[in-house]
């Protein structure tokens, strides 16, 4: 059997490791410069109560982009190192970030054992390759990311390093390949298991969805289905969960062979960077040859996020959240017996609101970021929860979850066409959220980013929309000047949470403009770039007469937009005329 030793490095800490929304995210080239992975992930061991780390197994897997094997193998030796017993890995070091959580929360290895927490290689969203993203982030024991408490220690520990711990000579590890490479340490056995994370992905799904209807549904002629992984991790499932359990035909999949720079593409699911699957379902600019699908979804990169189409129809994730929590009971088996409750991100419209009180259902409002969640879940407070970046999930993992968003469309729709599946016409994803706004009302919506934006202009961007506030008269002139028939904003301030579980308080995330007629205007930084600074303006107007909920939402946000751009100063501070990317 291998022996390794353990060698104590010196170093001295390096600037800039502070987790963002979901962990550190940074360039490769910064990730690759000397001890800055190993800083982050000692101080990340440091800041875990030593029972978690000592003799405990733990997870390394991510994504698959660019530096992930490199990364996987340095992980590996810190972890033996560090007193870790075992390490559980991916196949190729792939994982998706919903499957880490689950594998967290479910599985037992071959010794029995249980995993305390996760390091998931991924940057999410961000494009990958030797020039792009790359990013960490740590899972703990219940499956959610890092509460703040923890990633602020984790950040604290940083600033301070000194050391790190390092098992120089145990070889490197084959992950290409399943099985359980064991060795021997200072500190006794250590052990690293390779295993194909999709077996248990899928047998968690089928615990949750009635497969068999699912099934009918993809078998019917009429029904057609398109699936892009953009390149991501979801690729890796989406074969085994939609061809191999579903039927699915292998032509509905699109871009599903996971690559480190995700074919050169931006992996994130929404109307700009997911252009095939748009092209295919009707809604690019130019119209494709042939029958369009019935239904389309994309995944992000680590697969946590989706994105819902139907044939040349758009469902925001807003509404596509409200949607499931107001189908989960007859739909999916899971819900069965009832929601315990439901959540969403402050800047994610009220839709889900409405479902919430027509439901009698419990309800929350959480800063951005999943961690926020998963505390209500733990509570047995919250069953569906989802937000407006594309994140949909429920508390059968602490992660949002791609594939579960799409089996739960899936469902719905299986549900709604159960009698009509030899009929004439099946029941659309267009059709039941026109549906659904019929019964509820329509949440117009609409997100501008302006990405890459100087940090510093964008700091005094939102300093100038916080000192506004103070005077709501002032406001209600501007926008009077530039849009007479906008309400007026009756309350203006910043979003602060206090979790009903813990009591902790998180404050500045976000700045609200909430107007008379219950529209919304919401400015945030996010927490998930890797350069620069990306503002974000969250647009939203309710809409309660069935009348006149079909308009264009772009139209229909046209003043609402107008007065965005003239409090923020936008052009003024950023030199920007237009977004990047408008969702
Ligand atoms: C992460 C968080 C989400 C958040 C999203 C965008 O998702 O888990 O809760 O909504 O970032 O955050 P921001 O607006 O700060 O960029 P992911 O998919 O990037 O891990």
């Amino acid at each position: 059997m291998v022996m390794f030793t353990v060698v104590r490095k010196e170093t001295t800490p390096i600037e800039g490791q502070k987790p963002g929304t979901s962990g550190l995210r940074k360039k490769v080239t910064v990730f690759k410069q000397p001890n800055y992975l190993h800083n982050f992930v000692q101080s990340t061991f440091n800041a875990l109560p030593a029972d978690k780390v000592k003799g405990a197994t733990i997870v390394v897997s991510g994504d698959g982009r660019y530096f992930s094997k490199d990364a996987i193998q340095i992980i590996i030796k810190m972890a033996a190192a560090n007193g870790v017993k075992c390490v559980w890995v991916g196949q190729n070091g792939l994982m998706s970030t919903p499957a880490v959580s689950g594998v967290i929360r479910e599985r037992t290895g071959a010794d029995g054992s249980k995993a305390t927490g996760a390091f998931i290689l991924t940057a999410s969203h961000n494009p990958g390759g030797p020039h792009e993203d790359f990013g960490v982030k740590y899972n703990m024991e219940n499956g959610g990311p890092a509460p703040e408490a923890v990633t602020d220690k984790i950040f604290a520990n940083t600033k301070i390093i000194n050391e790190y711990f390092i098992a120089e000579d145990l070889p490197d590890v084959d992950i290409s390949v399943t099985g359980v490479t064991c060795c021997n340490g200072p500190e006794g056995p250590f052990s690293v298991e390779v295993f194909d994370s999709s077996v248990d992905y899928v047998k968690l799904m089928k615990s949750i969805f009635d497969f068999e209807s699912i099934q009918k549904l993809l078998s019917s002629p009429k029904f057609t289905f398109c699936y892009d992984a953009l390149h991501g991790v979801a690729g890796a499932y989406a074969k085994r969960i939609f061809v191999e359990e579903l039927g699915a035909d292998e032509s509905s999949l699109i871009n599903c062979v996971p690559k480190e720079d995700f074919g050169g593409g931006h992996p994130d699911p929404n109307l700009t960077y997911a252009k095939e699957l748009v092209a295919r379902m009707g809604l690019g600019k130019s119209s494709p040859q042939g029958e369009l699908p019935e239904f389309g979804a994309a995944a992000d990169g680590d697969a946590d996020r989706n994105m819902i189409l139907g044939k040349r129809f758009f469902v925001t994730p807003s509404d596509s959240v409200a949607i499931i929590a107001a189908n989960a009971v007859q739909s999916i088996p899971y819900f069965a017996s009832g929601l315990k409750g439901v959540a969403r991100s402050m800047p994610t419209s009220a839709a889900l609101d409405v479902v919430a009180k027509n439901l009698n259902l419990k309800f929350f409002e959480v800063p951005t970021g999943w961690k926020f969640f998963g505390n209500l879940m733990d509570a047995g407070l919250c069953s569906v929860c989802g937000e407006e970046s594309f994140g949909t999930g429920s508390d059968h993992i602490r992660e949002k979850d791609g594939i579960w968003a799409v089996l739960a469309w899936l469902s719905i729709l299986a549900f709604r066409n159960k009698d009509s599946l030899d009929g004439e016409k099946l029941v659309t994803v267009e059709d039941i959220v026109l549906q659904h706004w019929a019964t509820y009302g329509r949440h117009y919506y609409t997100r501008y980013d302006y990405e890459n934006v100087d940090a510093g202009a964008a700091k005094e961007l939102m300093a100038q929309l916080v000192s506004l506030q103070s005077s709501l008269s002032d406001v209600n002139k501007m926008i009077k000047e530039v849009r007479p028939e906008v309400a007026d904003v009756v309350e203006a301030d910043e979003f602060e949470y206090k979790d009903p579980v813990d009591g902790s308080v998180s404050k500045h995330q976000g700045i609200r403009y909430l107007f008379a007629d219950g529209s919304r205007l919401v400015f945030r930084l996010s927490g998930t770039g890797s350069e620069g600074a990306t503002i974000r303006i969250y647009i939203e107007q309710y809409e309660k007469d069935s009348s006149k909920t079909g308009r264009d939402s772009q139209e229909a946000l046209a003043p609402l937009v107008d007065v965005a751009l003239k409090l923020s100063k936008m052009q003024e501070f950023t030199g920007r005329s237009a977004p990047t990317v408008i969702t």
